[in-house]
């Protein structure tokens, strides 16, 4: 039986790997792409709305695509260690990988902003957490100086090989529904994910796998949309945490994605992100994080405003992280359990029955 052997293997003659690169894999990638059809039916319009789940990666998001190949060629390159800045899920993927690898890993985040789930992930899988008292934006900087001055790799997407992996994301789609869609939606934090699919994108059709680009379309929380509003935000806000980001490293890259793709880059607020997600998980059995749902919340948005009008109108939305990431953000949307009595009347009571 053919089984999945990770994606540098997979995609090896896309990437910037050689027979001496050691592959560290946890088997990420092969998400599955899941239609929905309860949400596109609430759409209208002919829309379909398809998801492409990256929660379901080893670590349980998109940056593990990134992570095998930053590792990779981290250990390949003779490093014993590596450092990087996270809203959580960088770090998460970084801490395991490294691990895996048997090299050390330190990782910088926000005191406070970081969802319990991704906290956790870096804790056990044994990295040096430092919970730093300011924004991601503060630790992204201070990692760099540190970076520059210590024999130790940084891992944050300003390492190169981060991009070309979570490019393979697109390829999946692509090698799934035999073509690009005609658009593509992504939150959009530190921007790598939206250069690296359009880059997955753009690499494919040159090579005669795909006919059409998608136009990208990104989605910032309101409270932290720097590339929207043109202007780095000091103090950002959103419940989304994991893109909780005031100035993106990959804004010029992003900014290029939006409009070769002829797509856009808007804001959605954090009640309609909470709204898709509680969507997701409700009409179609579909757990991510908060952030992730930004993705939906800006199709549902756009969709509303008469925007997909072009041919077929397929749409895919990443995903980029498990639900159980945050399971406080869960608990805080939902109706609280009622606490019951250990007594059949009071059950048939409670269920109405
Ligand atoms: C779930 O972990 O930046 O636009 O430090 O965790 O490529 O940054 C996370 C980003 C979307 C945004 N969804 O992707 C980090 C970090 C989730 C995320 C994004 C992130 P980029």
């Amino acid at each position: 039986m053919a089984y999945w052997k990770g994606l540098i293997e997979e995609y090896r003659a896309y990437l910037s790997v050689t027979e001496k690169t050691p592959v560290i894999t946890l088997k990420e990638g092969d998400t599955p792409l899941l239609y929905g059809p309860r949400i596109s039916r609430k759409l209208g319009n002919g829309v379909k709305v398809f998801f492409k789940f990256e929660g379901l990666n080893p670590t349980c998001s998109f940056k593990d695509r990134g992570m095998t190949m930053a590792i990779s060629k981290a250990v390949e390159e003779g490093s014993k260690a590596v450092i990087c800045a996270s809203t959580g899920n960088t770090s998460a993927s970084a801490a395991a990988y490294s691990a895996h690898a048997g090299i050390s890993c330190a990782v910088l985040l926000p005191h406070g902003s970081i969802a319990l789930g991704k906290l956790a992930q870096s804790m056990i899988y044994g990295a040096k957490v430092l919970a730093v008292e300011g924004s991601f934006d503060q630790a992204l900087a201070l990692t760099r100086q540190l970076a520059d001055k210590h024999p130790i790799t940084m891992v944050n997407s300003n390492n190169p090989y981060r991009i070309e992996g979570q490019k393979t994301a697109a390829f999946e789609i692509v090698d799934t529904i035999g073509d690009a869609p005609e658009y593509h939606a992504i939150p959009v934090g530190n921007a790598g994910n939206i250069t690296a699919y359009w880059r997955g994108y753009k690499e494919y059709k040159q090579l005669g796998k795909s006919t059409r680009f998608p136009r990208m379309c990104g989605f910032q929380a309101a409270g932290a949309a720097p590339i929207v509003n043109k202007k780095i935000v000091e103090n950002p806000q959103t419940i989304a945490t994991a893109i909780k980001i005031g100035n993106p490293f990959s804004w010029k890259s992003a900014e290029a994605a939006r409009d070769e793709s002829r797509g856009l880059i808007e804001a959605v607020t954090d009640e309609e992100i909470l709204e898709a997600y509680e969507m997701l998980a409700s009409m179609e059995g579909i757990f991510c994080e908060p952030a992730s749902a930004a993705s939906l919340a800006g199709v549902i948005k756009k969709n509303k405003e008469g925007y997909f009008i072009d041919g077929e109108r397929r749409i895919v939305c990443t995903l980029t992280g498990h639900g159980l990431k945050d399971p406080d953000a869960a608990v805080m949307r939902s109706t609280k359990p009622t606490v019951i009595k250990p007594d059949m009347v009071d059950i048939l009571k409670a269920l109405k029955l």
